[in-house]
This record gives structure tokens, C-alpha cells and sequence, in this order.
């Protein structure tokens, strides 16, 4: 006799990266067992009657507990960082294991590891950050990692420690062809920030606006352009993250245009924030809440991300979660005195893992902008394609892990810092009106948030090794 299931999802209606349709989800085990009209014994049930079931937002980009060069202090770990995913609607999340300059990669994935162990509410993944791309890493490191499981690696095009030059750039995407890994680059052009940020200083203009004066569209355009060449040159696929606006987006159209295995990732703030935010309320610091990098643009880059989103130009939709403080004690946060003699003191980075999903469904999808359909490729179905957990996540097919939220399209809500459960003093999004919430998450069969509330048993969140991205 078959075995009936542990819960069975009621009355919701499915969607997924190409479909929705009305039918009972049945879990067994934690993972998805059957799906039709109706299932009919389950020894628990919920009742989905107005809601959408979604597979579970899978955040791809996400910074959590990572060392910085200053010793500044993120404002999340795994415990808060996670906790707040799972209450923004998402079961896994993808952040980066930094390589310090001078240590091996190897060693710097195993301190992380640590850090997650026993913490985490959603399952995680880690993505690793090349650094330093010595021939032990390149020869040896890096391609053992890939092959256990660590399929993906950002570069860097800036900052002073962490910056490749176009030679080390070249090198590392030629590991990642040998080993099948998918590179992501952080496309903004060092010398011309460092040029602008020298001139501007000389000229007296140090408040956090001028960090979006410094890192001009223009920077982000060309370096964009520079690691679409390099990677055509290697012949390799790349994914382009966090493109803020229309300049470095045509450079993608032009690339995918010629069938070159270009990737693409944005992010809320390129959708409803513009750089006169970083003005505050009269170029004031309240400013420095929204400095990050590429910083927002403006209306016209933000109506181009829209058509991008829609158009097929970006492939996933993340938050970059890069949560500060803006006060934190002991000068941790983003104000602090030495950010308050210039700009580029001020650490790079917004929170915004729990309000990803709100943003995108309220303004994309409740607006008419894109599809439910799309809403899902763009922040669950792709994202596991492209980083290699593909079908096991983001897909409601028979046999995936029961990774789902529950939506309620019709939820109003307004996003405040007190509703929010990040670890920073502050959200960017304050006062946004949304409509449409996450109203349950399912980890594996199991609920891990309803209505806000982060359940403590919830904390079941598993590390996954992850295979080669399809982007290959
Ligand atoms: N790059 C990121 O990916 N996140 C925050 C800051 C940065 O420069
Ligand atoms: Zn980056
Ligand atoms: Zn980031």
C-alpha cells in the first residue's frame, strides 16, 4: 500500500518559473511526493485557500559574518542573518567565503564553516571570494574546491584589497573553464573610483552622496565591458552581479545578443532607490545608510532594470544583503568618525534579504511590470539552475526537497525596522508600502517562519554542496 503523506498544501494555487495551476502539494520525508487535484490523506494539512505556493526563495547573493579589511562588524551572522531570510519568504541563501589576502582559501572556508554550523534557519551554500590568486591557489586550491562542491567564485575589479588586475582576472577564468565553475565579477573599474574619489576629496565634497559621484555608472559600464571581453576571450560563462543600472546593462544586451554565455544579477536597490537617497535629509549623513556598491542610479536606470528584469537581460534577482550598522557601538557602523572626514571611509553595503521577495512582488508583479511566472525564475528557479542545486531546489516537481512559501498576493504591509528581523539598526526601504507578503516558509516539510514569526525549532537549515551551474 503506498504511504500516505507527513503534510499536504491545500487549495493554493502552484506557480512556477512557467506555470501556475490550481492542486494539493503532498510531502513525505521533506520532500514533494505528489501533486494533483487533490491528495487524499496527509496526517497534517494546511489550508492554502487564496494563496500562491511558491518554491522557496533562494537568496544568491548574501553577505553574512564576513571578515572586513578594517575591522568593521557586520551587523548579521548566521543565527540573524538566516532568521531573517526564512521570515523574508527564502529556504536557502548563498553567501561568500572570503579569501583574506595572505591565507588560503581553504583555510578561510573552514573558519566560516564554523560559523554556520548549528545556526542556520535556512539551508546555506557558500560561493568563494578570490582574493589572492597564487599559484597554489590557482593550481591546486581552487580546483579541489570546485570538485567538492563549491561551484561558484566572485572576483573583484575594485577595492584596494580585494582587486584583481586584468591578468589575475584572466587566470582565474581559466580555472573556472578547466573546472567548470561559474565566476562572478564585481564589474566596477578601480582607477577610475580611486581617480574620482582623489578629485572630489580635493574639491571638499566627502559626504556619502559624493560615493555615488565616484562610483559613476561609467566605471561599472567599462569594467562590465572589460570582463564580458576577458571572459569571451577564455571562453567562459560569467555572471555579471548586482548591475545597477542601463549603461552596464546594454553592455550585457550586447553580449547575450551575440550568444556569448553572459549571466546577469540586480537587486532591489536598483528598482526603487536612485542616488539622491545617499543625499539624506540635506547632504546630511543619514545619507550613508544607503551607500553600497554599484550605488542606486537614477530613474532612467531604474526604468531600464525593469525592462531587463522583464526582457530576459537578467537571470536572477538577489539582495546582496551587506548589512551594517549605522550607529553600532564602539564605531562599528557605517557612522562613524573616520566615514565622517570622507565618503570612502563608509563601509559598502544595505540589509535587504528579508525584503527582497516583498519588493520584487509588490512593484513587479502586483504593478503589472512582470509576471508571477517570472517573479519565480528571477528569485528561486534560476538561481538554483545557474549555482548548480537544480532540481533539488527551487522547483515544485515530485521528488525536490518540500522547500516552499506560502503567498499571500493581497497582503498589505508597510516595511519599518521594527517589523524587520536583520540584525542592523535600520532598513534602506523604510516606509515602503507593499502589497503582497510571505505569509509561511517550509524548509524540507518543515515550517521555519509563519506571519512574521521566525520559529526557534525552525532552526534546521543544512549546508549544500552544490553541482556544476547550467550555465555550462
Ligand atoms: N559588493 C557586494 O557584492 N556587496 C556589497 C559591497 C560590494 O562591493
Ligand atoms: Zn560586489
Ligand atoms: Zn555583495
Amino acid at each position: 500500500m503506498r504511504a500516505g503523506c507527513d503534510l499536504a498544501i491545500r487549495g493554493g494555487t502552484l506557480v512556477t518559473a512557467s506555470d501556475q495551476f490550481r492542486a494539493d502539494l503532498g510531502i513525505r520525508d521533506g520532500k514533494i511526493v505528489e501533486i494533483a487535484a487533490e491528495i487524499a490523506d496527509a496526517r497534517e494539512e494546511i489550508d492554502a485557500t487564496g494563496l500562491m505556493v511558491l518554491p522557496g526563495g533562494i537568496d544568491a547573493h548574501v553577505h553574512l559574518a564576513q571578515p572586513t579589511s578594517d575591522g568593521t562588524v557586520m551587523a548579521d551572522d548566521f543565527l540573524t542573518g538566516t532568521r531573517s531570510a526564512a521570515a523574508g519568504g527564502n529556504t536557502t541563501v548563498l553567501p561568500f567565503a572570503l579569501q583574506v589576502k595572505g591565507s588560503s582559501l581553504r583555510e578561510c572556508l573552514t573558519a566560516y564553516h564554523e560559523k554556520a554550523e548549528g545556526a542556520c534557519y535556512t539551508d546555506v551554500s557558500f560561493h568563494l571570494i578570490v582574493s589572492d590568486p597564487t599559484p597554489q591557489v590557482l593550481g591546486q586550491e581552487l580546483p579541489a574546491l570546485v570538485r567538492d562542491g563549491y561551484s561558484s567564485f566572485k572576483v573583484f575589479m575594485t577595492y584596494d584589497d580585494l582587486v584583481l588586475n586584468d591578468a589575475e582576472l584572466l587566470d582565474v577564468f581559466d580555472v573556472a573553464r578547466r573546472e567548470r565553475a561559474l565566476v562572478m565579477v564585481h564589474a566596477e573599474g578601480h582607477d577610475a573610483i580611486k581617480h574620482m574619489t582623489r578629485r572630489l576629496e580635493e574639491e571638499g565634497k566627502t559626504a556619502p552622496y559624493y560615493h555615488a559621484v565616484a562610483h559613476h555608472q561609467i566605471a561599472e559600464r567599462e569594467a562590465t565591458h572589460r570582463a564580458i571581453s576577458h571572459a569571451q576571450l577564455i571562453d567562459v560563462p560569467v555572471m555579471i552581479v548586482h548591475v545597477s543600472g542601463r549603461d552596464p546593462m546594454e553592455q550585457i544586451q550586447w553580449a547575450k545578443k551575440r550568444g556569448m554565455k553572459v549571466f546577469a544579477e540586480t537587486c532591489p536597490q536598483y528598482i526603487v532607490l536612485t542616488r539622491d537617497d545617499l543625499k539624506g535629509l540635506n547632504m546630511d549623513f543619514e545619507g550613508a545608510k544607503y551607500v553600497c556598491s554599484p550605488p542606486p542610479r537614477d530613474t532612467d536606470s531604474q526604468d531600464a532594470i525593469w525592462e531587463g528584469l522583464r526582457d530576459g537581460t537578467f537571470d536572477v534577482f538577489s539582495s546582496d544583503h551587506c548589512p551594517f550598522y549605522f550607529e553600532g557601538a564602539n564605531e562599528t557602523g557605517k557612522d562613524n568618525p573616520r566615514a565622517r572626514t570622507s565618503f570612502k571611509w563608509v563601509p559598502n553595503g544595505i540589509p535587504g534579504v528579508e525584503t527582497r521577495l516583498p519588493i520584487l512582488f509588490s512593484e513587479g508583479v502586483r504593478k503589472g511590470r512582470i509576471s508571477i511566472e517570472r517573479f519565480v525564475a528571477l528569485t528561486s528557479t534560476n538561481p538554483a539552475k545557474l549555482y548548480g542545486l537544480y532540481p533539488q531546489k527551487g522547483a515544485l516537481v515530485i521528488g525536490a526537497d518540500a522547500d516552499i512559501t506560502l503567498w499571500d498576493p493581497e497582503r498589505k504591509a508597510v516595511i519599518t525596522q521594527a517589523s524587520l528581523n536583520h540584525g542592523a539598526d535600520y532598513t534602506p526601504f523604510e516606509g515602503m508600502e507593499i502589497e503582497g507578503w510571505p505569509v509561511r516558509t517550509i524548509l524540507r516539510g518543515q515550517t521555519i517562519a509563519a506571519d512574521g514569526e521566525v520559529l526557534e525549532q525552525g532552526r534546521a537549515g543544512r549546508y549544500l554542496s552544490r553541482a556544476t551551474s547550467s550555465a555550462w
